[in-house]
């Protein structure tokens, strides 16, 4: 390249990143030739006399102290790219993108923003758009209207309009969401997952069937939880879907697969068992503690204690502040390691990569108000939120209602449950309904049932009905690994068909096929077109001969566990045109049901 040509690229671009500017340099603003501006990372809060750059294309402004958006970008009519992300801007004034009808892209990341104006659907020619990370509820139709946007990035905010779980379906099913709210109003649904999860005998399902009834529910000791068991539950105006999980290790392996983010996980831990030491600390509470946080950081906990008529007053006292301290200290341990390793990365040389993450994983520190009078108990990591524990007298009517209370009264704060609000059309909830017919009816147990063809879904758009899928799958209702080829027909409508494989598949003790699982028991005496069969990689736990036998007789299924780098996958196939009962076919049944199912 020739000097000359050099120069002239120096005056049409200009990086000023990291200088620590508070305003912008005469120099810059006297060069009217700039194509673009690069002014990341520095402490500027306005911009005054940018609007004479008129011939900017590119504008980096990410990482400043933004609090009002800097307005005179609205003159600056050439712009095509525009980045603001990391800044504190609350609102974009109306107008402000009218006259930036060249804008391809726009990055507004980790700001606070709380509404989108609507020209941005002046945008014409907006490709890609991202707002991550803001406090957005709704997102506006207009802006998914045209056809030039191919890149939508939105995770982040407490979305209810459309929903996050449709936002992850992308442009396409976002434009469809809209299409369908024009049909119908839009219905409000109050969802809340809620995982029970915790040691063996813990109390689980007794709190589960307490709440349920609205009293005292022991559970029988015999009656232990098989795999997991999934029911709905309405209190107030929410709908609870309750999974509670067996506490067997055996099963635990298994519970990966289901445990899903941004829902309430109900830690029951014995408070008889429980003793004030390292090492039941970490077999009671730890060590679902360390697996919740690394698996799904944006769940909110709640640990209950159960067993309180078999303890004294002062050790139910005693041992929930020593809960409660552990469960502190091993999140402030985990956050000082993530600190560490953050600050490692940096220092090093592509800094810009990792501020992003730094924002996410250290939020503001962010305490509740602890009614128990105990050492500050509510810790927040990012997004993954301890609760005061709850102790609970199981066999007391009055403690099962304080606890129901409880979980209602944080359902409804927003700031630990921004999603739990959703608005959907009305046949969001009309495909949900026919498919709990479905997954419910006699029929289910003897053949696979054609989705496409059931008769409330028969008038349906074959994409539509695949994005409510999606959606059904992302809130839990269903489970369809769409992304897996040979499953990509396959919707499985009982969750819990899914255990009663995995279970075979990894292992267990004893094994009894209750009435719940005759549809997979009736499975097995269908003709050798379907085969099952296991064995074991190396590594991997071995499959018991008694299960085995159990289960899988004479029949052919083929499972085949393998061992990677401490993840067990499990691989499952069913040979021939069919498809287990508890699942339905979307379109034409698969040929092969099944590779890789999950990384557990
Ligand atoms: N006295 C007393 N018994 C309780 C209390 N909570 C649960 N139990 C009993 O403890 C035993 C275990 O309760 P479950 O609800 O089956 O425990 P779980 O956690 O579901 O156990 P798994 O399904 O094996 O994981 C049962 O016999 C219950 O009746 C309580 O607060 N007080
Ligand atoms: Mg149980």
């Amino acid at each position: 390249m020739c000097p000359g040509q050099e120069q002239e690229d120096r005056l049409r671009e200009v990086n000023l990143s990291t200088q620590r500017l508070r305003v912008l340099p005469l120099t810059v603003l006297s060069n009217s030739t700039l194509e673009s501006l690069d002014l990341d990372r520095n402490k500027l809060r306005r911009i005054t006399g940018i609007s004479k750059l008129c011939n900017l294309k590119s504008l980096i402004l990410s990482k400043n102290e933004f609090v009002d958006f800097p307005s005179e970008i609205q003159s600056l009519v050439c712009l095509e790219r525009l980045e603001l992300n990391q800044n504190q801007i609350r609102i974009i004034p109306e107008g402000v993108f009218s006259h930036l009808s060249r804008l391809k892209h726009l990055r507004l990341n980790n700001n606070r923003l709380c509404a989108l104006p609507r020209p941005v659907l002046q945008l014409a020619r907006l490709q890609e758009f991202h707002v991550q990370n803001n406090a957005l509820r709704q997102l506006p139709r207009e802006l998914f209207q045209g056809q030039s946007l191919k890149m939508f990035k939105a995770s982040g905010n407490p979305l209810r309009e459309p929903p996050t779980e449709v936002c992850a379906g992308g442009i396409q099913q976002i434009r469809n969401y809209f299409d369908q709210l024009q049909h119908g109003l839009g219905q409000e649904d109050k969802r809340v997952k809620t995982m029970f999860l915790g040691a063996s005998l813990a109390g689980k399902s007794t709190i589960c069937r307490s709440l349920k009834q609205g009293q005292s529910k022991l559970v029988p000791k015999e009656e232990r939880t098989v795999g997991i068991e999934i029911s709905e539950f309405q209190m107030e105006d929410f709908t609870f879907l309750f999974w509670d999980f067996a506490g067997q290790l055996e099963y635990y392996m298994t519970h990966h697969v289901f445990i899903t983010p941004q829902a309430l996980v109900i830690l029951v831990v014995n408070l008889h068992m429980y003793q004030t030491n390292d090492k039941i600390f970490k077999e009671l509470v730890g060590f679902w503690i360390n697996n919740l946080s690394m698996r799904v950081p944006n769940s909110v906990v709640l640990p209950v204690g159960t067993h309180v008529d078999c303890c004294q007053e002062q050790e139910v006292a005693e041992k929930t502040c020593d809960i409660m301290a552990r469960i502190t200290a091993m999140l402030a341990e985990r956050k000082s390691t993530l600190a560490h390793f953050i600050d490692n990365l940096e220092g090093s040389e592509e800094p810009k990569f990792y501020v992003d993450q730094w924002e996410r994983v250290f939020p503001l520190p962010h305490r509740l108000k602890n009614s128990s009078g105990c050492a500050s108990v509510s810790y927040v990591l990012p997004l993954f939120q301890i609760l005061n524990l709850v102790a609970v007298n199981c066999t007391d009517h009055r403690d099962i209602r304080k606890l129901k209370a409880i979980i209602l009264k944080h359902v409804k704060n927003e700031e630990l449950f921004p999603e739990v609000v959703r608005v959907l059309p009305p046949v969001y909830r009309q495909v949900e309904a026919a498919i709990v017919d479905i997954a419910q009816s006699e029929e289910m147990a003897e053949h696979v049932s054609k989705l496409s063809q059931c008769e409330h879904l028969a008038s349906l758009d074959r994409e539509l009905l695949q994005d409510i899928l999606r959606y059904l799958h992302r809130i839990g209702l269903v489970v369809w690994y769409e992304e897996i080829k040979h499953l990509e027909n396959t919707v499985f409508l009982q969750p819990t068909f899914l255990i009663t494989m995995f279970k075979v598949s990894v292992g267990i003790r004893t094994i009894s096929v209750e009435p719940k699982f005759c549809s997979f028991a009736g499975l097995l005496s269908l003709p050798s077109h379907l085969s099952f069969s296991s064995h074991a990689a190396p590594g991997a736990a071995p499959t018991r001969p008694a299960a085995r036998e159990h289960f899988c007789g004479d029949t052919d299924w083929r499972t085949c566990h393998h061992q990677r780098q401490g993840q067990l996958g499990v691989d499952l196939q069913v040979k021939g045109n069919a498809v287990p009962p508890g699942c339905a076919c979307l379109g034409e049944a698969p040929a092969l049901f099944g590779r890789e199912v999950g990384c557990l």
